[in-house]
């Protein structure tokens, strides 16, 4: 047994999570549960070959990782897992450890914990993020599970993570569940940032008649400014890409419905389940919900049409108001991904650090970017703070792009034009800042028909109203 740890699994994430470890100087042993994956691997590893142990059988598997073996399982995320965990248990000794590396609900990793709980064997939740790429040149990876069983695979995971600046982007976040549920905050976070990036695509397509490469260029010039990130950067890139076949631009011949594989409802469902609102990432949700149903939209435009255009306002202006409107917006949705993140850190006695979360997310995962360095920074300087918009440094950003958020979302409002994540932005601050809001209305109706008692202004306790009295 020369391994130093295993990767069964390997599809796109585990084929190349493998030849990561490889690259890193570690011996790694592979596993899939269809052989001609592994041959097909085997013969791609090169001259990462040497150190690299293709084997044909669970058993092999294990007999070629020294223990006590860490197992990293990346396969299909939901049964997939617990079956393979299942046929693993039975070979392995005492202190090996599963690995779950898969987008697996936080709700699985935390009922797979109590289930190996006693079996001697030790178990982590752990999230990685940055696709393919990621996966093979460093991911940014989110570690949940008991403490001493990071310290034991910390060498391994920090060696093939993303560095930021020279820091590695892995870092253990809490027990059990901690690690996926802030994977699932991220790709959360992720489905905003994507939306909101479309719907300022939307706004230049449909209402500045920009076509994609004049597009990609203003997402370029973005890409220098406070918006610099991994998706603006990508943006431009798909942008400028033309079909071979048609000479168009691809993105014109891409059908417009979005697919989803959970992480993002997850996020959403979470969030709700707290009473922690996350507007841009439901309305990011939703939006890719209402991009399925292609037929349907296509049904209701030919029965209503499209509001008319109203007076354009110079183009020039629209952009410098799209930018920082997304950058309004991305505040927005990072403010309640991490409101989410901490209530969840109550609930589940995680003790999630803010910070270090926005620091293992500046690289290697999909949302990487400068933004996250700031929200690093805010949270080592505001530790305590309920809110990121509170922060100074957010503060200010909020103050600086306010007015390009309302132009934006009245815009589209007055000419029809979806912008669902950004106006939820715009609708969350707004009922944010007001100190007197409009729920006193609410209690009152809620006493009325249920007779659930409201609280006074002006005395303690429980009151009732002199409804139809
Ligand atoms: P997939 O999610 O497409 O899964 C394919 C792998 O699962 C293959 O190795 C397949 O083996 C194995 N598998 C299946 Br399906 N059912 C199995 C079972 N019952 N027992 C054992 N193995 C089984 O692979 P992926 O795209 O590499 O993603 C792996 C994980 O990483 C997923 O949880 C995914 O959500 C997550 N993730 C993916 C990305 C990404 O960009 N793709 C990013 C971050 C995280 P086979 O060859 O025998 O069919």
């Amino acid at each position: 047994a020369e391994a130093e740890i295993g990767v069964i699994g390997l599809a796109v994430m585990g084929a190349n999570l493998a030849l990561n470890i490889a690259d890193n100087g570690y011996h790694v042993a592979v596993y899939n549960r269809t052989a001609s994956r592994t041959d097909a691997f085997a013969a791609s590893a090169g001259a990462l070959s040497d150190r690299v142990t293709a084997c044909a059988t669970l058993e092999d598997f294990v007999a070629a990782i020294r223990p006590p073996r860490p197992v990293i399982i990346m396969v299909k995320a939901g049964e997939p897992v617990d079956q393979q965990i299942a046929a693993l248990k039975p070979l392995l000794d005492a202190n090996d450890i599963i690995i779950d590396a898969g987008n697996a609900n936080f709700r699985d990793t935390m009922r797979r914990f109590t289930d190996l709980e006693g079996s001697g064997l030790t178990f982590i939740g752990m999230g990685v993020s940055g696709g393919e790429e990621g996966a093979r040149h460093g991911p940014s990876i989110m570690v949940g599970g008991a403490e001493e069983a990071w310290r034991r695979v910390e060498p391994v995971l920090t060696a093939i993570s993303a560095k930021y600046q020279g820091e590695p982007c892995a870092a253990w976040l809490g027990e059990n569940g901690a690690g996926h549920f802030v994977k699932t905050i991220h790709n959360g976070i992720e489905y905003a940032d994507m939306q909101m990036i479309a719907e300022v695509y939307g706004v230049m397509r449909d209402h500045l008649s920009m076509d994609a490469a004049s597009i990609a260029s203003v997402f370029s010039a973005w890409s220098k400014g406070p918006l610099d990130s991994y998706l603006i950067d990508i943006t431009a890139e798909v942008l400028k890409v033309e079909d071979a076949a048609s000479g168009r631009p691809i993105v014109d011949i891409i059908v417009d419905a979005a697919g989803q594989k959970g992480t993002g409802r997850w996020s959403v469902i979470e969030s709700q389940m707290m009473g922690v609102p996350a507007t841009a990432i439901e309305a990011a949700v939703a939006a890719r919900s209402l991009s399925a149903m292609r037929e349907q939209r296509a049904t209701a435009e030919a029965r209503f049409g499209i509001p008319a255009a109203q007076d354009r306002r110079d183009a020039q202006q629209v952009i410098g108001d799209l930018e920082k409107a997304l950058l309004a917006g991305k505040v927005a949705a990072y403010a309640q991904g991490f409101a989410v993140m901490a209530a969840a850190s109550q609930e589940f006695g995680w003790n999630l650090p803010m910070a270090t979360i926005a620091r293992i997310w500046r690289a290697g995962c999909i949302i990487r970017s400068t933004f996250l360095d700031e929200i690093a920074t805010a949270f080592n300087e505001n530790p305590d703070v309920p809110n990121l918009a509170l922060t100074p440094a957010f503060s200010k950003i909020i103050e600086e792009t306010d007015q390009s958020l309302r132009r934006v979302v009245a815009d589209a409002a007055l000419n029809g034009l979806p912008v669902p994540a950004l106006a939820s932005a715009l609708g969350y601050f707004d009922t944010y800042r007001r100190a007197r809001g409009t729920a006193n209305l609410i209690q009152a109706q809620r006493d009325f028909f249920g007779a659930h008692g409201f609280a006074r202004l002006d005395a303690e306790g429980e009151h009732h109203g002199p409804w139809g009295g």
